[in-house]
């Protein structure tokens, strides 16, 4: 039998098999450690609902009511970005309101509302978060349809909406198999001000705006007289929607593989109130 004088010295013995065992524990552990780390963290971070839209338009205010199940009666313009943790349910029972989220029947899935600064100055913060995007399962951009009428409001507006699907249309362009694509969801609020535009008018308003932010993009491209068809893949990345098309529509991002749905509301009156908002959102978290 070894004494125990020996076993040390056969420890203490450099030896090939013993460098190699040591070698494998020195690296190997703290792989090991950042798997574990890894893999727990993709449990607790649960999906984010990011809220995006040029400021004035009711998102902090969505996301108090969505937290407190009450209209704030004032906010600020928001400066940075805030998220408050909220639970989804498409159960029959709890359907279409945040009202009763905190009822315990039926199964619940956390989510994080991300709440961003709508000002043009702060458009980096919002555009930040939508870059990261690995845990973003839906995107709310919200607008003003009371105030879309008016030239001053759809200009900044359309152009900040540009940006955020030409976006998500480079991002599904050049996505792996394993990322899902983003749902947009434009929020039409303000549905209680008697100027607010129909759904079906924002839609069209929006549409028409993004036809022609395209359009004076391209212009430097057409003015040079470079043909449609000579151009590079380059260029037409650039392109929101169907490459060479007249007019934008939203469903020209299907082909992408992003949907984009239109739906109007109120955050400050119970009628149409913001349950529709909640049932979209509700959907895209759970599903
Ligand atoms: N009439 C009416 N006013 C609303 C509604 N929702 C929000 N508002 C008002 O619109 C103003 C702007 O709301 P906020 O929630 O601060 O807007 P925001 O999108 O967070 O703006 P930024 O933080 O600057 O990006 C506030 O005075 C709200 O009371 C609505 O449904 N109807
Ligand atoms: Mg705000």
């Amino acid at each position: 039998m070894a004494t125990f004088t020996e076993i040390v010295e056969a420890i203490m013995t450099p030896s090939i098999p013993l460098v190699i065992i040591g070698i494998i524990i020195i690296l190997g552990g703290p792989l090991i450690f950042h798997l574990v780390l890894a893999s727990s963290s993709s449990y607790t971070v649960p999906p984010s609902v990011l809220l995006l839209g040029p400021d004035n338009s009711g998102k902090t205010s969505l996301m108090t009511l969505f937290e407190r199940g009450a209209n704030p009666s004032k906010t600020h313009t928001s400066q940075i970005a805030h998220s408050v943790e909220l639970n989804a349910s498409t159960d029959s029972a709890t359907k279409a309101s945040f009202r009763n989220f905190d009822d315990a029947t039926g199964t619940h899935t956390k989510f994080l509302l991300v709440d961003t600064p709508g000002h043009g100055k702060l458009r980096n913060v919002a555009m930040g978060k939508l870059a990261r995007t690995e845990k973003v399962k839906a995107v709310v951009f919200m607008v003003d349809a009371a105030a879309l009428g008016e030239q001053e409001t759809i200009a900044p507006t359309a152009a900040y909406l540009y940006d955020v699907l030409l976006f998500l249309q480079k991002r599904a362009s050049s996505k792996g198999k394993d990322k899902a694509s983003i749902p947009v969801l434009i929020a039409a609020n303000k549905m209680d001000l008697f100027t607010a535009l129909p759904a079906t008018m924002v839609k069209s308003h929006l549409e028409m705006e993004l036809s022609r932010i395209r359009a004076s993009k391209s212009k430097g491209l057409l003015d040079s007289g470079v043909g449609i068809d000579d151009v590079g893949s380059e260029e037409q990345d650039g392109w929101l929607g169907e490459y060479g098309s007249e007019k934008f529509t939203f469903q020209q991002m299907n082909e992408f593989d992003i949907d984009i749905d239109v739906l109007a509301g109120s955050v400050s009156t119970e009628e149409p109130g913001a349950d529709k908002w909640w049932w979209w959102i509700a959907q895209r978290v759970v599903g």
